[in-house]
């Protein structure tokens, strides 16, 4: 008989130009495009395999068996869309450092889109499975492609997908994650960016910048100012945060070592390191720049941080099945 089980590899993104926000909540079409960075450091690795004799889908998490509604409704989405109508058994191991705080959903549901999916037989394109992706998770959508990706926000699932960005710079790019709190976050990205959509005055113009800012940061991309591309990202970044100031109720993702991160990039900034920083749903910092730069900036960071609160992540590939 065949065996009906694959292993996939998925790594982690960091959103430059953010996804906030759901125009369709049960396909998960974003309000706005967003662009993103793969990384090389963070993954999940997740391994699928069909047997006819269960009862329901088991998931084992890091080796702990795990209770997940979510994952219950995206593998009957993976039923329904490959046709093997028989449960799992998913085991999945997230390869982030434990005090990193950067555990992602996006890693998660790129690696289990293909493990799945492969799994049942079927292969589909890249295109197909960031679509696939994007049902278990917005973010994951991302993740289903290496370096640059920009998630097209579109209209329905046909129109909603990712797609690589072509660059053309030699900048060699790297990203500082500071540790400040490697805790659960305060509120979830699927909760906050919905208590946003709903209440702040600021959503409009949000999603009218958040398209400039892409259209922008593109073009950046293509022509090699790093500076543009550093100062939209941070901005975009910074805007995002500033809709959940605007929010009713209002909340937020800072610490007091979040603002001082900040503000140690924007230090640098003054002495003329090239460093920006962006910030996801929760308080740790996340500098990008440029390879050449690193040490400078990891030394500076080093007079406030621990050198166990800083990891360093380079551009990573896209999902890829593993042998098992
Ligand atoms: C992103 N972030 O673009 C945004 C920007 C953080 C800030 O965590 O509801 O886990 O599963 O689609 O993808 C996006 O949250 O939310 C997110 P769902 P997701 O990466």
């Amino acid at each position: 008989m065949q065996h009906l089980q694959a292993a996939a590899r998925a790594h982690t993104n960091i959103a430059l130009i953010k996804y906030w926000g759901k125009k369709d909540q049960n396909l998960i079409l974003p309000m706005n495009s967003s662009l993103s960075l793969t990384l090389d450091k963070f993954y999940t690795d997740t391994f699928v395999e069909y047997l006819p004799n269960l009862h329901g889908d088991i998931f084992f998490l890091n080796g702990k068996q795990k209770v997940d509604p979510k994952i219950k409704i995206f593998m009957n989405l993976i039923r329904q869309v490959t046709g093997l109508n028989v449960y799992a058994q998913i085991k999945s191991t997230n390869h982030v450092p434990t005090a990193a705080g950067l555990a992602s959903s996006a890693s998660a549901y790129a690696a289990l889109s293909l493990a799945a999916t492969a799994a049942a037989g079927k292969i589909y394109s890249k295109t197909e499975l960031s679509r696939i992706a994007r049902r278990g998770s917005g973010s994951a959508t991302r993740s289903v492609f290496g370096n640059f990706v920009e998630w097209v926000a579109g209209n329905d699932d046909q129109s909603s997908y990712a797609r690589p960005v072509k660059i053309m710079n030699d900048w060699d790019i790297r990203m500082v994650a500071i540790v400040v709190d490697s805790r659960p976050k305060k509120i979830s990205s699927r909760s906050g960016m919905q208590t946003v959509v709903e209440t702040s005055p600021f959503y409009h113009s949000w999603v009218k910048t958040a398209n400039e800012d892409l259209k922008n940061i593109k073009k950046a991309l293509k022509n090699g100012s790093f500076e543009t591309f550093g100062t939209i990202a941070e901005s975009n970044a910074l805007k995002m945060h500033a809709l959940n100031l605007s929010a009713s109720p209002h909340f937020n993702y800072f610490e007091p070592q979040s603002l001082v991160a900040m503000n140690a990039v924007e230090d640098m900034r003054t002495q003329g390191v090239q460093c920006y920083y962006t910030m996801d749903a929760g308080p740790n910092v996340k500098v990008i720049c440029k390879n050449k730069d690193l040490d400078v900036i990891l030394e500076q960071l080093h007079r406030y941080f621990p050198s166990d609160h800083l990891f360093v992540a380079a551009p990573g590939p896209g999902v890829e099945l593993l042998n098992n």
